[in-house]
Order: C-alpha cells, then sequence, then structure tokens
C-alpha cells in the first residue's frame, strides 16, 4: 500500500540528488575557468577585474581563490632557498620569485612603497612580522632576516611582476626545535601594544565589502598624530584561521589628500570569502617607531556561495 508512496519519495531523492550534481557542477565551473585565468589576482578582487577575465559577471567580489594559498600561480613561484632552518633572531632568509621562464625576476612594480612585502606568520598566529627584503638584481635572489621560534611558518610574497598581475605567493617553512602551539585567539576588538590600545569597530561578513575602523590611543588618550607607513596611517594584514588565506585590505584615504586625518581612527574595507575567523594585524607607526596589534574577528557566512539553496548558512549538527 505503501509503495507508492515511497516510490515518489525515492524519485523525490534522486531528483534531490540530481539537483545537487547540477549545483556541484554549476559551481565546479568557474572554479576551474579560474586557474586557467592568469589575470585572477588577490589585488585586484572585487575591483571589476571580472569583466576583463571573460568570466561571467555575477559577483566578482568573492569568487577568486584568495591570496597566499599557492605556492605556485600564473607561472610565478616563490623559491625559499631553504625549506628546513634553525630557530633564532635575526635569522637570514633568502628566496627568489620565479618567472614564467623559470628563471628568477628582477622587476618589479612598486605597491605601497615596496617591491615585495614579506609576511611572515607562524602557523599558530604567533610571531607575526611584516618585512621589505632587499633584492639582489644581479641575482634575482631577495634577502632579509627574520625572528623565527621553532614550529612551521607560512611566508608570504606580496608582489606585482612588472606586466603581470599582483600575486601574493606562500611557502611553508619549518624552524626546527620544541614548542607547544599557542592556543587559537578567540575573537578580541581591543588589543594592547606598548603603551598603545588599539581598538577595532565594523564586522565582517562573507560577500560584503566591510568597514572596520581602527582606533589608536596611547595612555588612554587619542593619537591624533600618526604617522603615514607605506602610504598610509595604517597597513592592515588579514589571514584566515585554519588555511591563512592572504586577503588585501586597502586603506580609505591617504596621507595628504586633505579629508584623511592623521588617527586616532584608521579605516580600512575589505570583502571576506567567506565564514570564518579572521586574524587581522594592524601595523601603524607613531613617534618613528612600527608597531602591531594582533586582532581575532568571526565573520558570519551570510554571503557565501555554494551553499545548499535550503540549508541555512549556521550549522545544524552543533548538538545542543
Ligand atoms: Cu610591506
Amino acid at each position: 500500500m505503501n509503495t507508492p508512496a515511497k516510490l515518489s519519495g525515492f524519485v523525490a531523492a534522486v531528483a534531490a540528488v540530481f539537483g545537487i550534481a547540477l549545483l556541484v557542477g554549476a559551481t565546479v565551473g568557474p572554479v576551474e575557468e579560474q586557474t586557467e585565468d592568469p589575470a585572477a589576482s588577490a589585488h585586484d578582487a572585487g575591483h571589476g577585474d571580472a569583466a576583463a577575465t571573460g568570466s561571467s559577471a555575477e559577483t566578482p567580489v568573492v569568487e577568486e581563490t584568495p591570496g597566499g594559498l599557492m605556492t605556485y600561480r600564473n607561472g610565478y613561484s616563490l623559491a625559499l632557498a631553504e625549506t628546513n632552518v634553525d630557530s633564532g633572531e635575526g635569522r637570514n632568509l633568502t628566496f627568489a620569485i620565479n618567472g614564467p621562464d623559470g628563471t628568477p625576476v628582477t622587476d618589479f612594480d612598486v605597491t605601497h612603497e615596496k617591491d615585495l612585502h614579506l609576511i611572515a606568520v607562524r602557523r599558530d598566529f604567533t610571531g607575526f612580522q611584516h618585512l621589505h627584503p632587499v633584492l639582489d638584481e644581479n641575482t634575482g635572489i631577495w634577502s632579509v632576516d627574520v625572528d623565527l621560534t621553532p614550529g612551521t611558518w607560512r611566508v608570504f610574497t606580496d608582489f606585482t611582476p612588472t606586466g603581470g598581475d599582483a600575486l601574493t605567493l606562500g611557502a611553508d617553512l619549518t624552524v626546527a626545535g620544541g614548542f607547544r602551539p599557542t592556543a587559537p585567539r578567540s575573537d578580541n576588538r581591543t588589543a594592547t601594544v606598548d603603551d598603545y590600545e588599539v581598538t577595532l569597530d565594523g564586522d565582517l561578513s562573507s560577500g560584503t565589502d566591510a568597514l572596520l575602523t581602527l582606533t589608536v590611543s596611547k595612555d588612554g588618550q587619542p593619537v591624533t598624530d600618526l604617522q603615514p607607513y607605506l602610504g598610509a596611517y595604517g597597513h592592515l594584514v588579514a589571514l584566515r584561521g585554519g588555511d591563512l588565506a592572504y586577503l588585501h585590505v586597502h586603506p580609505d584615504g591617504t596621507p595628504g589628500d586633505g579629508a584623511t586625518r592623521p588617527g586616532p581612527e584608521v579605516v580600512f574595507h575589505t570583502a571576506v570569502p567567506s565564514a570564518g575567523t579572521y586574524h587581522l594585524y594592524l601595523d601603524f607607526q607613531h613617534d618613528g617607531v612600527v608597531r602591531t596589534a594582533a586582532f581575532a574577528l568571526t565573520a558570519d557566512g551570510a554571503g557565501d556561495t555554494h551553499e545548499e539553496p535550503s540549508a541555512p548558512v549556521g550549522h545544524s549538527h552543533s548538538g545542543r
């Protein structure tokens, strides 16, 4: 008696499976296109590149693979001279950016006042450093001193090869010695560094261009004479928890434009590609010293793509 009901249930199930298969097909397609797309670059994410790359313009903001996850991309690669090193302060690190012809690149476009920005961070989000290596133009070898504690580090190089698109390549660096991983940071909107306190306002939500306002105070007084650092009153790097996807965060306004004040507020905008916790590092300069304030902020997945349409974005398996 029940058979027709069962059958129609089966048909519905098959239809559901097909529906999911169709969805998967639809979502895999653009990703495959993207891996062939040499123009994919973190710098230009969400800034109108989609039209130029020929991918049909839906929501271009967060469709790209974020930067920093790949060691090889668009024919370029990050080659660390050594991938296993000893710990210590001021450890010399050398590397090359190899180009599509397999030889080290020596011509770079200046971005944020430098040819190349290097971010080194231990994979448990300890020991963040934002450095500017020096290039030997004869050999294409970059050199920089890094303070390394034992553990696995991620090294990011953020650059624009002349004639090419902006890229962020990442590679792991293993530092010998025993270490105890730092527990994951829970969300924090206040960071203290030396005599400074920095607070973070604004929320992250996938698919939305978020405004983040960082407010700097010293000894309880607002700081109103921040100094430009890399052409802005602050430089913010965002790394996603779990995989350390590297996001570009753009400052709002530039020093000397007549509207941007030297603190206490520094405003940035960014679009995160997914839900998740993001680790944010603000470099700011005051009294001639660059300091880094560290935050963590969890983004909701309101704009996450590739979700099953009927399922809420939250998690239904929490079991509580
Ligand atoms: Cu830099």
